[in-house]
Order: structure tokens, then sequence, then C-alpha cells
């Protein structure tokens, strides 16, 4: 794994409709990331917050999605940041923030890789698109904008450089949309719902990932805090019952961690208002410790 390391925030919350996850970068820092990913020898630099524009009363969306414009300036502000990171060879490690924010660092890393893979460990699909959303939030959409679906000044973003859907794998998924359902049933996504991981076991699930996703020459890990079970992390916007457990997610980092094809990720959905005593982000930080390598014994 790349030693040096780069963090940065994403005070972002205008992809959804609860106040607080705008606070998730200062919560995983509170519970002590740096020192954390520190502790393990990496080179680690805190390249502090994207700014996020206030939006205005002026802000009528053309369309059902809200807070279209301050999305689409917060992504490419993000999409500049890490794109530079990369450019420096270093490991973009980004904290939200609602998981619109995955726009953003995924249109700054896919045009480094020729075959960027994409783990999304999710209790959502978040492959909406404006015409099929329920709710008009666009962090229910950041999967469908990466492979060039949707609503035109999103996609544009990846300009020459969609993700490609043989590249992408969703582990943890037990709320999908209907119309969601639908494109995974048409599309070429690898998708291990909970049943999945009920059945094969998180082990056979994250080899059968990586296996799948062999051919790529970078893995970007998308984590949504609500993939978890809300027991183990409750502090999430749209928590879902029937989630991964704190020790099968401890499992999945450190496979990953073993594997040595994680090239980038982000840590979402954290919202501290909605937390009991910070556990969230807490549960986030030890799943980075994982992630980059620390050990039991
Ligand atoms: B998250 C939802 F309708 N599908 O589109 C939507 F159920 O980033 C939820 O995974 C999206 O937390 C959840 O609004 C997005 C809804
Ligand atoms: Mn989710
Ligand atoms: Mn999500
Ligand atoms: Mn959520």
């Amino acid at each position: 794994m790349n030693k040096a390391i780069s963090i940065v925030g994403v005070p972002m919350d205008l992809g959804q409709s609860r106040r607080g996850v705008d606070m998730g970068p200062s919560a995983i820092r509170y519970a002590g990331a740096v020192e954390r990913i520190e502790n393990l020898s990496y080179a680690i630099e805190d390249c502090g917050d994207i700014l996020i524009e206030r939006p205005t009363e002026k802000e009528a969306s053309p369309s059902n999605l809200k807070h279209l414009h301050t999305v689409v300036n917060a992504s490419l502000a993000l999409k500049r940041t890490v794109s530079e990171i990369v450019e420096n060879g270093k490991f973009p490690l980004v904290f939200g923030g609602d998981h619109s924010i995955a726009i953003g660092s995924l249109a700054g890393i896919t045009p480094h890789y020729e075959q960027l893979g994409v783990i999304w460990y999710d209790a959502h699909g978040d492959l909406n698109t404006e015409e099929t959303s329920p709710s008009g939030n666009i962090h229910g959409m950041p999967l469908s904008v990466a492979l060039g679906r949707g609503n035109k000044q999103l996609t544009e973003l990846f300009q020459d450089h969609p993700l490609k859907e043989e590249n992408i794998v969703l582990i943890g998924v037990r709320a999908l949309d209907e119309a969601e359902k639908e494109f995974i049933r048409t599309s070429n996504i690898t998708v291990f719902t909970m049943h999945e991981v009920d059945r094969l076991g998180m082990t056979e699930v994250m080899s059968r990932s990586l296996k799948h996703l062999e051919h790529c020459d970078g893995i970007h890990l998308s984590l949504d805090l609500d993939g978890l079970d809300p027991l183990d992390a409750p502090g999430v916007g749209t928590p879902v019952v029937g989630g991964l457990s704190y020790r099968e997610s401890h499992l999945a980092m450190e496979m990953l961690h073993e594997s040595k094809r994680i090239t980038s990720c982000e840590f979402v959905e954290v919202n501290p208002i909605l937390d009991e005593k910070n556990k969230t982000a807490e549960a986030a930080v030890a799943l980075m410790g994982s992630l980059f390598g620390e050990k039991l014994k």
C-alpha cells in the first residue's frame, strides 16, 4: 500500500435532507483518524476541508435534484484536489460528508487509471438518476453519475472517463429502489446483498470481489457507514436494519489490506448529530485502522 496519504475533508450535507453530516469530517478527525494511521508508520498530511458554498435562496433547481448547483461546484473542487493528490503519487483518503461527494472523488481518480475498480460498501445502491429518484437527493445517485447516467451537469464531470459496470462491486446492499433493481438486473454490476453475505460469509464475498476486480489497475473503496448495522453505526441519515456487523466490516478491511489493491478511499455519511457519543465516527476510524494494516497481535 502507498505509504504517503493525503486526507481531504468534504463538509457537504446538501446531497440529502438531514442536517449534520457536514460535521462528519470533524467527527472523524476528532475520533483520532490521523494519529491512528500515523501510528502505522504512514506519512500522512491533512489537507483540510474543501470549501462548500452555502446555497442561496435563489437556487431554484431546474430539475427535481436538490441543490444541484452547489453539489456540482463542490464536486468540481473535490475532483481537482483529489486529482492533484494522485498526480503527486499519494493515496487520497476522503472524509464525508454525504455520499454525493463520491462524484467528485471518483471524477478526480478515474482519469488516472485504465480500469478503475470500485468497491461500494453500502446498504443502498446509490444508482438512482434524476428520473428514478424518489427523493431528489443526490447522495442516492453517485454511482449512476460515475457510470455516465443521469443529469448532464453531473455526468460531465467524468468527461471521457466514466466507470465501467464490470469494474463495480456492491457489498452489504439491502435497500434498493425498484428502478435500481431493474437497472442492476440488466447491468454488469456485481452485487453482494446481505443475502449473499449471510450465505457465503464475508471471507468468500471479499475473495470473490477481489477476484472479480483482478484485472483492475486500481481499486477505490467507497465506504458508506450505513453499510454497517445501525447498532454499530447509528449516526447515519438513512439507517437500514439488518446490516453488516462491526466484526464483518473489520474482516473486510483486513482482507483489503492484505490484498494491497486499494489505491484510494472515502468514508462517508457520518452524522454526529444523529450519533451516540461519536460511535459511528469511532467505527469509521477503527475500520481505517484495519484497512491500513493494524494488527490485533
Ligand atoms: B446513501 C434512496 F429512496 N434510495 O435515492 C434515495 F431510499 O448514500 C436512499 O447510500 C439513498 O446513504 C441513500 O433517496 C443514499 C431512498
Ligand atoms: Mn447508504
Ligand atoms: Mn451511499
Ligand atoms: Mn445514508
